[in-house]
């Protein structure tokens, strides 16, 4: 019984360590990542997204090593719903260390689309994805 007992602590803890996590991963903002041909992005906000104002940051690695060079431009869109007109914005990221950085403004909450144009020794890429705020 003195087992069971001591079993039941210590499972109640843990799931108290594990709840406590969860709290911490949502204040933690958010993390994408992905391919565009050879490139790997990754674009990530220090904070969790939302309506207004918001630092993102994006990293461009390749064979491993981070892209410091190229020219970043991101672009977030909703299409156009019944009641409300299509909207956009395009901001070019500005290199700061390893990575580009920028202010972008979601001007409302649901699904966002996500491009990421990067040129690069004049090549051109594209890494698609989205967001949901
Ligand atoms: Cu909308």
């Amino acid at each position: 019984m003195k087992k069971l007992f001591k079993l039941v602590s210590i499972l109640t803890i843990g799931l108290f360590f594990v709840a406590c996590n969860d709290d911490n991963s949502s204040s933690k903002g958010f993390t994408k990542s992905g391919k565009a041909g050879s490139l790997t992005v990754t674009y990530s906000s220090a904070k969790p997204l939302v309506v207004g104002d918001n630092t993102i940051d994006v990293s461009i690695r390749e064979g491993g090593k981070a892209v410091t060079d190229a020219k970043v431009e991101l672009k977030v869109f909703m299409p156009e719903m019944p009641g409300m007109p299509y909207m956009d914005e395009v901001k070019t990221m500005v290199a700061s260390g390893d990575n580009y950085s920028g202010n972008v403004n979601f001007s409302m909450g649901g699904t966002w689309q996500v491009k990421i144009f990067i040129e690069k020794d004049g090549k051109k890429y594209k890494y698609s994805s989205s967001v949901i705020l």
